[in-house]
């Protein structure tokens, strides 16, 4: 997609960029990065979101890189005719709120579960957004100032765990293009104090519940955790030598939630999610990432013995691909 193409069509409106709820680094950094390219071809726009940002490491984000975010409450005032470009989600997606405003722009990077006519789409299945937010730079050699480089190279090191996880050749291109436009400082500065307490607790109750079955790794954190950071604890188990497969989950006042990581082809962690969650919530993702959710009021349908039926859903899914 042309992204001049994106600027014209913006022209004379008010523009909204919004994340998926429970925005991530890369996310946070798409929209930032996307909000400086339109204001270098002179459109202005604000950044928001729904939900919360519980991570130490998102919320430093704005001041290590000087970023201006709104929740949904700050912008109330939006209009069914404001327009909205979708970054690092999609439309219709379970984790993104549909506010008021016309979403006739996407830019993401993961597949897509139902279409959606925007009049401007740019889905490409690569490591992070900000891969592709920092290609339109590139490719139109826009001016792109130190901290804005710089929030776009930590959000790709964060998205694909350092190259480590869903990485393609174009993302290692795009980061070198905005790591050379840099500030070392600034993304080092992410990389410090950003373990809170409660992080710490998580972690422990994750270590004591920890067992497997086979290379496959459970754990449930028995109270209410962010979603960020079960996805981390869930990285945390699959990084044992013997886990392949992980699966963690938080019991959350409002229902109980999954990370599920897989580090071998066999295993699809976003079909793996959505199937072992077919008829008491719903899940999906990336191959080597995926979520998934019971809501509350169907968390005590599951009856007696909870985690055992829980695990046994995940289990059969799994061998049934053969693990
Ligand atoms: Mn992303």
């Amino acid at each position: 997609m042309n992204p001049i193409k994106l600027v014209e069509l913006l022209r004379g409106h008010r523009i909204f960029i919004q994340t998926h709820n429970f925005p991530d680094p890369d996310a946070i950094a798409s929209a930032f990065g996307l909000q400086c390219f339109l204001e270098k071809h002179g459109v202005e726009s604000t950044i928001c979101y729904d939900g919360k940002i519980d991570k130490l490491s998102t919320k430093k984000m704005f001041s290590v890189f000087g970023i201006d975010v709104r929740s949904k409450y700050e912008i109330s005032d939006m209009k069914e005719e404001d327009y909205i470009i979708v970054v690092d989600a999609q439309k219709y997606n379970s984790n993104i709120t549909d506010f008021i405003g016309d979403e006739i722009a996407c830019i993401d990077h993961h597949p897509t579960f139902k279409e959606c006519d925007y009049q401007y789409k740019d889905v490409r299945i690569v490591g992070a957004c900000s891969s592709i937010i920092a290609d339109y730079f590139r490719q139109t050699r826009t001016e792109l100032p130190m901290n804005v480089a710089s929030a776009l190279a930590y959000g790709i090191k964060m998205d694909t765990a350092d190259f480590t996880r869903g990485a393609f050749p174009f993302d290692a291109e795009v980061f070198s293009y905005v790591f050379e436009r840099a500030d070392i400082h600034l993304i080092n500065d992410m990389y410090m104090n950003v373990m809170e307490m409660t992080d710490l607790k998580a972690y422990g109750a994750a270590i004591d519940n920890i067992h497997l079955k086979g290379e496959i790794g459970f754990a449930k954190i028995p109270f209410d955790c962010p979603d960020a950071l079960i996805a981390i604890i869930s990285d945390f188990v699959l990084s044992l030598d013997i886990v392949t497969v992980s699966i963690v989950y938080a019991e959350r006042v409002d229902g109980i939630k999954f990370s599920v990581r897989s580090e071998i082809p066999e295993v699809d962690a976003g079909v793996v999610a959505k199937e072992a969650l077919k008829g008491i919530g719903d899940g999906g993702g990336h191959r080597d990432m995926a979520g998934g959710f019971i809501p509350g009021d169907r968390v005590l349908g599951i009856g007696p013995q909870r985690d055992k039926k829980i695990e046994r859903r995940f289990l059969d899914v799994i061998r049934s691909k053969g693990l």
